[in-house]
Formats: C-alpha cells, structure tokens, sequence
C-alpha cells in the first residue's frame, strides 16, 4: 500500500534529517564526513525535491482528472534566481529544515549559497514571469510556463579595471537538482525547406511544408511550488538536439563527421540566451530560438489536448489560452495557423477563429528599437510557409482596414504587418494585436500609451481589445525569503496570513507612529544594513558605513534608466563637499548594480564612469566620512535579494513615458525603502498608494516630456544655464577621474550635448538634485522617516502579483482554480 503524502505540516525534523542523510549516502554517494556544503546543498534539495514531486504528481492528476482549462505561459525567459529557500517556505519547511540542518552541524543559509542562480532571463520581463508562475500555483490555477533551456544563462559579468567583461554562466555545471527530464515527451520541430502546393482531390489547395532540417525538443520540467505547498506546476523547458533519424542518411554515406556537425548546429539553438534587451538585433539564431520553443510547446499542448478531446477542435480555445510575454514568442500565432489549416485541413475561417480566441499579448515596452521586426526574406528562408501564412493573415486584415476605413491608405500602410520598403519587414507587434484576442500593458500609464501612441488605430478598430494589468511581484520571495527578521516583526503585529493576502499589510498603518514598533522596525533595517555591509566588504574591499543611508540603483544599465542622472548628481555632491568641507549632508552610499548589453557602447562606458568616479571618491579621505560609491558586480537575482533588505532609498529615475512599469521600484518599497522617481511607469501607481508624503517625485511628467520635445529640446540650454551641471559635465572630460587618461568619459558628455540628450538628463538634473536635498532632509528626522518606511511597507498591498494574476484571469483568461487533494 502507498504511503499517504505527508503533510508539510507534519514532516518533523527527524523525518527531514533522515532524509537528508539518506540522500548524501544513496544519490550523492558520499557521507557525513566526507560532505562539503555543496554535497550538502544536493542531499537537501533531493530531500525536498520528494516532496515536491509527490505533490507534482497530484496536482498533474487533479488537473487532469478535472480536465481544467489552463494558461500556457509563453516566455523566451524565466528569471528564476534560487530555487531551495522559495521552495522550502512554500512548502513551509523553512524552519525545520533549518533546525534539522543544525542538528547535522550543518548551517542552512550557508549551503543556500552552493545553489547558482537561474539565470535564464534579462531583467524585468524574465523576472515577472517567474513572479506569475509562482502567483499561479499559490492560488491553485492551472498554469505551464513554457520556454528555452538555455544552457548558458545571461553572462556573469566582471569588473576589470572599472570596465565590464562578460563571462559565460554555466548554471547547470554541477547538475540542477530541480529539473526532471522527460524523454517520453520529446518533440521534433522543422527548419528551412521550401513549400510544396497541390490540389486535393476536393479542389481545394494545399500547402505542404519539406522541411530541409528536423530538430528535436527535450524537455526539462522545473516543478513550480505553490505558497501552502498545494499546487506543483511545472515550467516546462525545451532543449534542442539533433535529430537523430534525420542526419541518417549522411551517417551511412560515410558522413559521419558531417552529421556530427549538423548536430551541433542544432544543439546551438538552446545553447545561450542572448544578452540584449530592448534592442533587437535581427539575429537568424534568435528566431530559430524563438520558433523553436513556441513550436515545441504547442505540440505538447496539443498532445495533451487531443489525449482528452480527440480530433474535435471546437473546445480547443475552451481549454486553452496562451499569454504570449511580449512578442518573442508571437510566430506562435501563424505556427498554431498552419496546424490547424495544413495538418488538421481547417477551413481557414474556423482557424482563424480559434487562434483569436486563444492568445492573449502583453506588450512591454514603447520604445522604438525595443519593437521586433524580422526581415521577411529571413523567415522565409527559416519558415517558408509561415511566410505565406502571415501574408494571408495580413491579406484578410486588410480588408477589415479597408471596410473600416476606405481608401486609406496611410493607415493601411501602418497597421500593415507588413512593413514595405527594398528589405520587407515583418513586424510582430502588429502581428500579435491582430491574432490576440487580448493586449495589455505592464502599468496604468504603459498601457495608456499603448493605446494612445503604439496602437490607437487597433483600438478604435477593436474597442475592447486592449487592456491594463499592473505588474506585480511575489511577497514570498521579495519579503518573506528575502527578509526574515521584517518578516517575523510584521507577523508578530498582524499574523503571517500577509504573504497570500499582501492587503493585510494595512494593519501595519496603525503602528506607523507608534515610537516602539519605529524602533524595531527601522532596527531591522540596520541590521540588514549591517549585514549587506559585510557583503560589500567581501565583494568589493570597500568599508560602508552602515548609518549612511544606502541609497540604491538596481536595474539592467540603459539610458533611459538614467543611471547617468544618478552619477550626475553623486558628483555634484563629490563637488559640493570639496568646495565646502562643512557641507552639511547626512553621510550617504550611493549603491548600484547594473549588467550592460555586451553590444551597448554608451552604456559600458557609463559603468566604467561610475567605477572610476567610486575609486576616485572612496580614496579620497576629504569626502569618506559623507560619500561612498559601490558598483557591486555580477547584479542578479540572489544579489538582489541581499540588497533590497538593506535599501533606505531606492532610485526609479527613469524619463517619464519610458520604464512601462518597473518591478524593482515595488520590490524596495515593500521592503520599507523610499522611492526617488520620476512619474512614469508604475511609480505613479506607488505613489498613489504610499501617498505623496511618503515618496519623493522629481521632474518632467510625460506631458511635459512631450511638450519639450515638441517645442525643440537644447541640451546645451541647461548646460550654461546651471553652473554646477556644466562643471560637472567639464570635469568628465579630464583625467580627474581616469589619471592619464584625459576624454576617457567623455562619451557620457558628449551623448548629454552633441548627441542632444534623448532621455532628457540635462532637463530633469536641477528637479533630482533638490529631490535629493530633501531626500537628506527627511532622513534626519529619523522618526518621521521610520513613519515613511513603515507606510511604504503597509501600502504595497497592491503590488503583489496575485493581484496581477487575478486581474488576468478576470479580464484575460477566465480561469477557476482547481483544488488539489492532500
Ligand atoms: C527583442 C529583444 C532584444 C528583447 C529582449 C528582452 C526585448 C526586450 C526584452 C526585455 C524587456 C524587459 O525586461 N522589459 C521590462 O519588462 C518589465 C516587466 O513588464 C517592466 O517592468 C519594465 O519596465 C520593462 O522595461
């Protein structure tokens, strides 16, 4: 008879020691005496991974049982950071897995760090998928994410000399004990070839696809741990190999080597993630990536479709929605076309109509060189018949454009996904409104501007169609994990029933000025400080002070983040306390963490600037007792999750109308720091929260942002308007900071002046700098901040993403949850 699970609750410290030693001696094959912390980190996670796997197995059952309707997460990236500390409190095993370790003589937090990161994401878009995949199991709904196993995940970056250098991440080196192979659900994908068109014996046409390359795709499933330890879903990551059959030909002709080559062809589509965000590059291997995953995935949905509903389609789209996560995986639409129509002989029409009943779009981002675009003759040499499908998609959609608006053919041109010129392009964006049957942005003002600026003919064609869901984030990970001692205050006043309900933060409010409750909370903060100190010290050599305030800028560089801004300002501070060494200011550590795009001048120059400017400051003994700058390198989830705790201040500098939402700027709020931003992407939905008491609002709005634009923005108008500004822009272009080396920053100015200062620097510095001085204000009246922090705790209720994947599934996917049996 089968062992009964047992309940999370009831696993004692016994049952979990045993287990732990058990997996040191029969998986990892070594013993107590022998084991170092990373054999121990394995035995650990092997011991929880049981339990993970025995719920996994029931949700797959319930699910099945049920025949739920699910949504497929389609991502080219999950940012999943760690996996064992999340696990571990979803499934409430934290302590006594804590406790059990100890009684092993080992130490928990210390083999945590033996777990590399999962890496396998950018930024904020690799990171929101992970946040919903966790919301989505904690609230019982069926969910898959889908996407590339890359083996190298985003680059580890070093600083040498001040200047990035990119590393390749190896992740998986030591075998992840998280992910589970599943051979029995392999998929073959096709590549290249030509199409072939004949006439069936009904007269209708038909296409049929020689594909000139066959490849296979294996998936690894990461099981997703709900918060309570309910529902285990799975992400579902696809890896490319060779397909061995059809290399077979070139194998017996004595090929032997050539095959060998072909293969590694195919084993490089999931072999690295590539680096850039925001700047589509165009590149072949980028589209096999992303045609690679999404045709693998559908397959396996619709095998798993068919295993329940045979070969009747009409509940297809009843049973299955999929979210597609900006564009990367939009040739899911024409892919799911041609299944239809070429394979299953839809009529066109009935294809048509369920795909539009089955992908749903989210959009992130309205920058220009962010919005993909691929040269028709590459996908028609890649997917020759997606081409036409495309064409044909296009064709029908622009004769609703016609009914809509006769004879126009400005508008026809721009709805078009096809953009004419001598190399056509095909742009995803239009391709993705036109087959979803649902768009949104990540924040209140993004999705406005979707509206408004990106797409407002495809809204007035389709009223309805595009929507808002505010981003969010997973209290467990960026509080309850990430910050145990707040954790177990804010437990202690209100109840630990907050991380599903992150609303109950509210309770705190009432504390806000009660001078006990100041004083344990803001003690907190200074431990953590104390603590991320020592990181600093370890990762850097450099001494902080934990009572300056820990002022942090964490987020990929780009410049209209603005990490420029940020400099800018740290070195009018350098400037001000050199000029006047009574300067009065509270000693203050500007902190940042930022990886570059490898292919981004601008933006390595702008970490080099700010590692000569933190060299310069912190050896300069005139200033170190107010200012200190740290570039902690290699910023990443697990580092992030070390940061956060220790943060007063939090930078979210971004022009207005450019960060679509942010995540990062909820993540610190949450965590009691104070927000210094600009009214743009999700901050202005935090400051209504908060409240304007509670945070600190600098600069242009998008309004004016547009206005300035419009009338002619000068740089140099600022420039020799502001002294201070223009002495600090003529200070990067000596060797004050780089000695012997004179101009080696001036790129930094010269993209402010000549280069006309696209994301408005010069425009928003005068704004920032006194955001700043009453930044340093507020601080020393240390009560009034402790007020600040707490509310900025209590009023973050509605960043949590359950909230974003409630809203999704009211106003986008209609899913019920589907209880799990214990
Ligand atoms: C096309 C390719 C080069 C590309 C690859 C990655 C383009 C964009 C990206 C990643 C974009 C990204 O991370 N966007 C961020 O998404 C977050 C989640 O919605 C937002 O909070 C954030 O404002 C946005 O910049």
């Amino acid at each position: 008879k089968k062992k009964a699970l047992i309940a999370p609750e009831a696993l004692d410290k016994s049952t979990i020691k045993d287990a732990i030693v058990r997996h040191l001696h029969c998986t990892l094959g070594t013993d107590e005496n022998k084991a170092n912390n990373h054999a121990w980190w394995k035995a650990a996670c092997a011991a929880v991974q049981e339990q993970v796997l025995e719920r996994l197995r029931r949700t797959q059952k319930s699910h099945y049982l049920n025949d739920t309707r699910a949504v497929h997460y389609f991502s080219a990236e999950f940012l999943m950071g760690r996996l064992m500390s999340n696990n571990l409190h979803n499934l409430g095993l934290f302590e006594v897995t804590d406790q059990a370790l100890k009684e092993l003589g080992v130490n928990l937090t210390d083999i945590m760090e033996e777990e590399p990161d999962m890496a396998l994401g950018n930024g904020g878009l690799g990171r929101l998928a992970a946040c919903f995949i966790d919301s989505l199991a904690t609230m019982d709904l069926p969910a898959v994410g889908y996407g590339i196993h890359y083996e190298h995940g985003l680059f580890r970056q070093e600083i040498k000399n001040g200047a990035q250098i990119e590393r390749p991440d190896s992740w998986r080196d030591y075998g992840n004990p998280w992910e589970i192979c599943r051979p029995e659900s392999i998929q073959e994908v096709s590549l290249y070839g030509y199409v072939e068109t004949k006439y069936g014996d009904n007269g209708r046409i038909q296409k049929e696809w020689h594909p000139g390359s066959i490849v296979k795709g294996i998936p690894w499933d990461i099981p997703i741990v709900g918060f309570g330890g309910k529902t285990v879903n799975v992400l579902r990551l696809w890896e490319s190999q060779a397909s061995s059959y059809f290399n077979w030909d070139v194998f017996n002709a004595g090929g032997y080597v050539d095959a060998q080559s072909e293969n590694v062809q195919c084993e490089t589509i999931s072999k690295v993630l590539y680096p850039n965000d925001e700047t589509e590059a165009g590149k072949e291997l980028r589209l096999i990536q992303q045609y690679f995953f999404c045709a693998c995935s559908l397959k396996d949905i619709i095998r798993r479709y068919k295993r329940a509903h045979g070969d009747d389609w009409s509940r297809f789209s009843d049973q299955v929605v999929i979210q597609l996560n900006d564009t990367h995986p939009a040739i899911a639409i024409p892919e799911l076309m041609r299944i239809l129509v070429d394979r299953a002989e839809l009529d066109w029409d009935d294809a048509w109509a369920i795909c539009n009943k089955t992908f749903a779009y989210t959009n992130h981002t309205l920058l220009p060189e962010a919005l993909e675009k691929w040269p028709a003759r590459m996908i028609e040499k890649i997917l020759p018949r997606h081409l036409e499908i495309i064409y044909e998609i296009n064709h029908r959609f622009m004769a609703e454009v016609e009914k809509k608006w006769p004879g126009d053919n400005k508008i026809k041109q721009k709805l078009s996904i096809i953009e004419e010129g001598n190399d056509k392009m095909v742009r995803m964006g239009n391709l993705s409104v036109i087959g979803a049957f649902a768009v949104n942005g990540v924040a209140e003002i993004h999705s406005k501007l979707v509206k408004q600026n990106l797409f407002p003919e495809f809204d007035q064609l389709w009223p309805n169609k595009l929507t808002n869901v505010t981003n969010g984030i997973t209290p467990r990970r960026w509080l309850k994990a990430c910050n145990p001692s707040l954790s177990a205050l804010i437990d202690k006043k209100i109840g630990d029933d907050w991380p599903m309900h992150l609303d109950k933060l509210k309770n705190l409010e009432k504390f806000a000025d009660e001078a006990k409750f100041q004083k344990d909370f803001m003690k907190i903060k200074h431990q953590n400080k104390v603590a991320f100190t020592k990181q600093v010290k370890a990762l850097t050599g450099i001494d902080i002070d934990p009572k300056a305030i820990f002022d942090i800028q964490i987020k990929r560089l780009h410049e209209y983040k603005r990490q420029h801004l940020n400099l800018l300002h740290i070195m009018a501070l350098y400037r001000r306390i050199l000029e006047n060494p009574d300067y009065d200011m509270h000693p203050r550590v500007f902190i940042f963490g930022a990886k570059a795009a490898p292919g981004y001048k601008l933006a390595k120059d702008i970490i080099y600037a700010i590692n000569q400017v933190a060299e310069r400051i912190n050896n300069d003994p005139r200033v170190n007792k107010k200012l200190k700058v740290v570039f902690l390198p290699n910023y990443r989830v697990s580092l992030a999750e070390k940061m956060i705790p220790a943060a007063d201040v939090s930078e979210q500098i971004s022009t207005a109308g450019k960060e679509a939402s942010g995540t990062g700027n909820m993540k610190l709020s949450l965590n009691g720091a104070l927000t210094i931003g600009t009214l743009d992407g999700a901050n202005i939905e935090i400051a209504e929260e908060v409240g304007d008491e509670n945070i600190f609002i600098f600069g242009l709005t998008v309004e004016q942002v547009h206005d300035l634009h419009a009338k002619g923005y000068n740089p140099y108008d600022y420039y020799y308007k502001n002294a201070e500004l223009k002495a600090i822009l003529d200070w990067l272009e000596t060797d004050y900071f780089t000695p012997g080396k004179p101009g080696a920053l001036a790129s930094i100015k010269h993209s402010l002046l000549d280069g006309g200062d696209p994301y408005l620097v010069l425009a928003d510095y005068e704004s920032y700098s006194e955001a700043h001085k009453e930044v340093d204000k507020a601080y020393r009246d240390s009560k009034n901040w402790a007020r600040m922090a707490i509310l900025n705790t209590a009023r973050m209720g509605k960043f949590t993403s359950d909230r974003s994947i409630a809203d999704y599934v009211e106003r986008i996917w209609k899913l019920s949850p589907c209880q799990v049996e214990s």
